[in-house]
């Protein structure tokens, strides 16, 4: 143990302990911009880089920058000195002097980290000239680089390296020329990026954010020719109400439909109808795979695996092609109900498929990717139209002067918005295979499940395994969130060494409540976990929590499809992946 004092505080702490730690546990903040640490998750970005966060250490010729000083014996530490006031103020001048001054239309303001610490410092002058080096905008059908408002923080790099294990984004170039960037400075979307947004989630400044769809939705809005509707995806229940000053992990579905209808859609549906509708098409296919594998045939391919993030599915075709036999084919909830919606719906309604315009509601960057990719448009015309991201629907929202809180609590419209509880977990880890446990065992063994909690394959370990019992036959059951963590099942299952039957990934820390669309989370892993738990108590509250159960999707099975990969089936819900 250390003992110090900081502030006047005398605080005692375990050895290695950084002067920012031991400050944080007295309730003393000390400002940065470079650092974070996501707890629990072993994630930390500490380059040292901004030094905003110096502090006066008595005795020490140098002010210390408290985010990599580890606290010594009998330190005597001062956080807010007006030399470490002083200092930190002509940093901070000195990252502005070679920053864009246009927070007017910048999509970061109101929520960049550098913005905020400028008005709490109190700067109003800029003592220096930068050289304003100005770098081309690059754009990606999911996210913007705008480098020119880049301050080197690193968080991106330790996303993109060390977290997702994707490799792309390195800083290039000195001084004032210095950029986060892919190799050889290549667009990102010439890169393996996999648009996972975990970059854009921890980006201090608006040099990372996501494609901006809004304008486009106003427009289909305000065109009487089109019949506009609206699929929302299971975790934005559990974060919107964050935008509008709400505890984290309130859940806001009755809301959320409220401003939706309010703002001009003529159904709103809900994205957990096509999640019960992908457990019927990935639970047969699984159900189908496992028979031939337990029956000793070996042609089949284990473990399947699931394929509803757009991100994880570009990780593997880039990084993993010999393995693209061995996810499942079942498109995403997102493009099985554009699918759907513009076909059977379509008809139902008697809207022309040029008509009718599909939005979606996303946690997500990548699904604005998934969406635009091309085995998803019938002659150009795509299944879905655009998808927003959560902070997009805040944006709207506040755009449409609705005051969101005291909104009333409505219904999804039917018959696109019924679902069950099965639906509403996809959205977080490990969800989506509970999902598919709930339907396989029931559909396998003719069998009620003795239960519907299956708390072994919860939580917010990075990976975790369990075996499920199929009434004596056992079911290993894998999953992993964060492609760093998905990468290491996959070197397994190339290696031949894989024990599973069955794995669930997910490319962002906590599956998409911790999307890179969400609202900003600024690190705190606290809140990913109160929105994991919102979406367990509305399961919970579900009348219904099989997704076999949903009376829609058999009458859509009856009306439309006939039965789970059915040739229809397999031409609106399944796809195929590319190297
Ligand atoms: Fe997800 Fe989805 S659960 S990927 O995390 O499967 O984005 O929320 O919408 O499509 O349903 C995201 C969330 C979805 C899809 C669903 C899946
Ligand atoms: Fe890397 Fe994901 Fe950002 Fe692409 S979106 S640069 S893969 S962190």
């Amino acid at each position: 143990k250390i003992t110090l004092n900081i502030d006047h505080k005398n605080i005692e702490v375990p050895k290695g302990t950084t002067i920012l730690e031991a400050a944080a546990e007295v309730g003393i903040d000390i400002p940065t911009l470079c650092h974070m640490k996501l707890h629990d998750m072993n994630i930390e970005n500490k380059p040292g880089g901004c030094r905003v966060c110096v502090v006066e250490v008595k005795g020490r010729r140098n002010l210390a920058p408290a985010c990599c000083t580890e606290v010594a014996q009998g330190m005597e530490i001062s956080t807010h000195s007006m030399r470490a006031v002083n200092a930190r103020r002509t940093i901070l001048e000195l990252i502005l002097s070679d920053h864009p001054a246009d927070c007017l239309v910048c999509a970061k303001s109101g929520n960049c980290e550098l913005q905020d610490m400028a008005h709490q410092m109190g700067i109003r002058e800029i003592h220096y000239q930068g050289a304003q080096t100005h770098y081309r905008e690059d754009t990606s059908p999911a996210i913007i680089r705008e480098m020119d408002k880049c301050i080197r923080c690193k968080r991106c790099e330790t996303m993109c390296n060390h977290v997702q294990t994707v490799g792309v984004l390195s800083t290039i170039n000195r001084g004032f020329e210095a950029v986060i960037s892919p190799a050889f400075e290549m667009n990102l979307d010439h890169s393996v990026c996999t648009y996972c947004g975990q970059c854009v989630a921890v980006c201090p400044t608006g040099a990372l954010t996501e494609v901006d769809e809004t304008g486009a939705v106003i427009r289909a809005l305000s065109d009487p020719s089109k019949t506009v509707i609206v699929q929302t995806a299971p975790a934005v229940r559990a974060a919107l109400g964050e935008e509008f000053e709400m505890e984290a992990g309130t859940l806001v579905t009755g809301k959320m439909v409220s401003a939706l209808r309010r703002l001009g859609f003529d159904y709103v549906f809900d994205t957990d109808f096509a999640a019960d509708l992908t457990i019927m098409e990935e639970g047969t296919e699984l159900l189908s795979r496992l028979g031939k594998y337990l029956a000793g045939d070996k042609e089949v391919k284990m473990p399947i695996l699931t394929s509803c993030c757009p991100a994880w599915v570009k990780f593997f075709e880039h990084q993993f092609p010999e393995l693209k036999d061995i996810p499942s084919t079942a498109r995403s909830p997102q493009q099985m109900f554009g699918a759907i919606a513009k076909t059977y719906f379509a008809d139902k309604i008697g809207v022309k498929r040029e008509d009718l315009v599909v939005v979606s509601i996303m946690p997500c960057v990548a699904k604005k990717y998934e969406s635009s990719r091309d085995e998803f448009a019938v002659d150009g015309n795509p299944d879905v139209d655009h998808a927003l991201t959560t902070r997009e629907l805040a944006s709207l929202i506040n755009l449409s002067n609705i005051d969101f809180n005291s909104l009333p609590e409505e219904d999804f419209d039917k018959p696109l918005g019924e679902s069950t509880g099965a639906g509403v977990i996809f959205g977080t880890t490990g969800g989506v295979i509970e999902a598919a446990v709930r339907t396989a065992y029931e559909v396998q063994t003719g069998k009620m499940l003795p239960r519907l909690d299956f708390h072994e394959l919860r939580g917010m370990e990075g990976l975790r395994k369990a075996t499920i019992d199929f009434d004596g036959t056992p079911i290993n059951i894998g999953i992993a969130h964060g492609l760093g963590n998905a990468r290491q099942l996959l070197e397994e299952i190339k290696a031949g060494k894989s024990e599973f039957h069955a794995i669930e990934i997910m490319s962002c820390p906590g599956g998409c409540i911790g999307g890179g669309g969400q609202p900003y989370h600024h690190g705190d892993v606290e809140i990913l976990k109160k929105r994991q738990k919102a979406l367990y108590s509305e399961d919970k509250n579900k009348t219904l929590r099989k997704s076999h159960e949903n009376p829609h999707i058999k009458k859509l099975y009856e009306e439309f499809l006939g039965a789970p990969m059915s040739e229809k089936a397999h031409h609106l819900l399944h796809t195929k992946y590319f190297d």
